[in-house]
């Protein structure tokens, strides 16, 4: 097996159901930037080289010394794809929005993830439907009898671990509570900006598109909240996955000094939970805890200590670090009293 050039074009590995994927696809038919994309059941047809980490989606695209590079982490990813293709950017201008599309995306990544892997995994309708799901996009030809030892194995591995994301019986009232809430905020924002930072999608749109996915079009027990609840959000998410033919208005990002209302409940919604989730993660993993012992939305929190978040609290910190002193000034105004200020209070 020889190893593929891809033409030159940009390779995409990764899979329906997982969230980044839908994310990255999203991005690269927005931007309008040819790509590959191996579907699982045809991965093991190329000889790849292997990303540091063993994540979904993997990107391939040529390396400094020509050969195939494999990487992974659809953050930085963005950012890289940005310089390397000009045009229809996702990145805001405004050092002040682009600050708040590095968050709301840090939020979408990093929180929501946890109520799209609680509600796929926590109630048994929705594990038993994901299980049964799962191994079939791999395994298109395969016999029931084949599938159905699958389900059964990946249902019980990824029930087991639901603590990863902080998903345990403490947690599961104040995830799902975040859901709805998220789920209000986007509704009424959508009817009056379809994007979150104005008329032209960002990197954070394809976030939230990217866990809203599952949430709202797949897991039976969110999709059923979502269509009952933010019928606009649904189709929100429908209209996300494709915007390869939206004609771009360069000038249509939100300006600084108008901020919506509907955009600063979000920012409030990342300060109630995103923001103690994260300060409270990277304590315990600074000092070597065992769990993570917090109250989040004056509850109760608890969960194993999660060291890549700890990397994503730096990583904010130093998006916020590059603002100069007057951009700093307006963002402060932005998120005062929405509990986001405690991510920069003091050093962890
Ligand atoms: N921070 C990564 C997260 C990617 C990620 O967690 N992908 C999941 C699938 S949606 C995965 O590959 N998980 C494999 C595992 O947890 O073993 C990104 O933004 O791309």
């Amino acid at each position: 097996m020889k190893q593929p050039d891809f033409d030159g074009q940009i390779a995409i590995k990764g899979s329906p159901g997982s969230p980044y994927t839908r994310k990255m696809l999203a991005v690269l038919r927005y931007r309008q930037i040819p790509y590959r994309y191996l579907h699982t059941h045809i991965q093991s047809q190329y000889r790849l080289p292997s990303p540091k980490v063993s994540l979904l989606p993997t990107l391939y695209w040529p390396g400094h010394s020509g050969e195939l590079e494999a990487v992974v982490d659809s953050t930085p990813i963005i950012r890289e794809l940005e310089s390397m293709y000009a045009g229809r950017s996702i990145i805001p201008d405004d050092p002040v929005i682009a600050f708040l599309d590095y968050l709301i995306e840090d939020y979408a990544d990093e929180w929501l993830t946890k109520a799209m892997f609680h509600y796929r995994w926590h109630f048994k309708e929705d594990a038993s439907f994901a299980g049964n799901m799962l191994p079939r996009w791999g395994h298109l030809t395969s016999s029931e009898d084949k599938i159905s030892i699958m389900s059964d194995s990946i249902r019980d591995r990824q029930v087991n671990r639901l603590y990863v994301v902080g998903s345990n019986e403490i947690t599961a009232p104040v995830i799902e509570a975040s859901y709805l809430r998220v789920l209000d905020i986007l509704d009424s924002h959508i009817r009056s900006c379809p994007y979150i930072l104005g008329a032209r999608p960002s990197a954070c749109d394809f976030a939230l598109y990217g866990q809203l996915t599952p949430l709202t079009h797949f897991d039976p027990t969110p999709t059923q909240i979502c269509i009952e609840r933010a019928p606009q959000v649904y189709a929100w998410v429908d209209v996300l996955e494709d915007l390869s033919g939206e004609i771009v208005d360069e000038n249509s990002w939100v300006e600084r000094d108008q901020v919506p209302g509907t955009l600063s409940a979000l920012l409030k919604e990342i300060g109630r939970v995103h923001a103690p989730a994260l300060l409270a993660n990277a304590a315990a993993v600074e000092t070597g805890s065992e769990s993570v012992q917090t109250m989040i939305d004056g509850q109760k929190w608890m969960q194993k200590p999660f060291p890549y978040q700890a990397r994503c609290l730096s990583w904010i910190r130093q998006e916020y670090g590059r603002l100069d002193q007057e951009d700093r000034e307006d963002l402060n105004q932005i998120i005062l009293g929405t509990g986001i200020e405690a991510l920069f209070e003091k050093p962890v």
